[in-house]
């Protein structure tokens, strides 16, 4: 599926707290061009009308009660009212008891979410036909609140879904929190607002809004494929492998780490100085102790990708076959 242009495109209803957002930007935005116009207008008028030339001799005004007390009780009324329609923002903070909570990771250079009940998520390939990339799309039931419990494994992400209207930093070490109720069956884009790093644009997911009949039967039916082998666990991991491509390549060439191709087997030089030999300890180590290893002459960045012990065999299985 393409990315669909952000629109601009307002009351799409998509969130209850959508709306109240919408409003009050258009009330601020309406309210700001009005007095622009007409501050405008009022200016240029008083140029010509009190022109030097027609008023060589200048007057003194002593003060006027009735202006004064315009001008300060309107943009008073006006300005009360954008704080009451402002308070939509107060909801987006409170978090409601009864919501589905999904734990969300975010990492350079992709998003891994997390069910109470560790239901998996297929990866899809998402993303303009350029740059497709395989990513979890995040399936969530209409019209329950769902709360997003967000931790960072290496930088400050930020995890936007425009057409919720809700946006949040995802942070390192500490927690943060975001809630919505997805009114409107359908597919929406998420992104990463924070920059990130290189491939920081790569970092785009969808959120796929089902019925409440549909996301129960898929929550609640088991994952299958728990005991892959052979070519089905090597698939498997070439499945895996995707998140890691904004770094590493299978064809040799050198990205922001080493090439995966013939990785087992190979020497590593380390940034200590010493060498290793790749095995599978080896490999095992780099992936779940990123900066335990570091590769002489590459920067120490590679993040911890969160992976389960049969995501980590898969990789391994594929990896070999490079
Ligand atoms: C953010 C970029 C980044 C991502 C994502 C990333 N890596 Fe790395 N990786 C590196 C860098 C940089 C190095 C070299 C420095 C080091 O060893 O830490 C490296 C080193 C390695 C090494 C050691 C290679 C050697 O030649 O000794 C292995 C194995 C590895 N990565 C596997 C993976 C796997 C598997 C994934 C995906 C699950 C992954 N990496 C994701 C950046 C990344
Ligand atoms: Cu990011």
């Amino acid at each position: 599926m393409d990315v669909k242009a952000i629109g601009v495109s307002l009351f799409q209803g998509v969130t209850d707290v959508g709306n109240s957002v919408d409003f009050t930007f258009l009330f601020i935005f309406i309210v700001c061009v009005f007095f622009l116009i007409a501050n405008t207008a009022v200016m240029v008028y008083f140029c010509w009308k009190f022109h030097h030339k027609k008023n060589p001799v200048g007057t003194n005004i002593e003060g006027n009660t009735t202006i004064e007390v315009i001008w300060t009780v309107i943009p008073t009324i006006l300005v009360m009212m954008m704080f009451y329609y402002g308070l939509a923002f107060n909801q987006m903070a409170d978090l409601p008891k009864d919501a589905l909570t999904i734990k969300v990771k975010a990492y350079k250079w992709a998003w891994a979410f997390e069910y109470p009940n560790k239901k998996k998520l297929e990866k899809e390939a998402v993303g303009s036909k350029e740059w497709k990339i395989r990513m979890p799309v995040l399936k969530i039931p209409v019209g329950r609140a769902i709360e997003f419990e967000m931790e960072s494994s290496d930088v400050v992400h930020s995890l936007y879904i425009p057409a919720f209207r809700v946006k949040r930093d995802v942070l390192p070490l500490i927690k943060t929190a975001l809630w919505f109720k997805a009114n409107k069956i359908g597919r929406y884009d998420l992104f990463c607002t924070e920059y990130c790093g290189d491939a920081h644009s790569r970092m785009y997911t969808q959120v796929e809004v089902v019925s409440q009949e549909e996301f129960e039967k898929w929550y609640n039916t088991k994952d299958e494929g728990q005991e892959l082998t052979g070519d089905a666990l090597v698939k498997k991991g070439s499945e895996v492998a995707s998140t890691c491509m904004a770094c590493h390549s299978t064809d040799g060439s050198r990205k922001v780490g080493p090439s995966f191709k013939g990785l087992f087997g190979r020497t590593s030089e380390l940034a200590s100085g010493s060498s290793h030999k790749v095995d599978e300890a080896y490999v095992r180590k780099s992936i779940l102790e990123p900066n335990s290893d570091v590769v002489k002459g590459y920067p120490p960045i590679m993040t911890k990708v969160p992976l389960d012990k049969q995501e980590l065999d898969a990789l391994i299985a594929y990896l070999k076959t490079l």
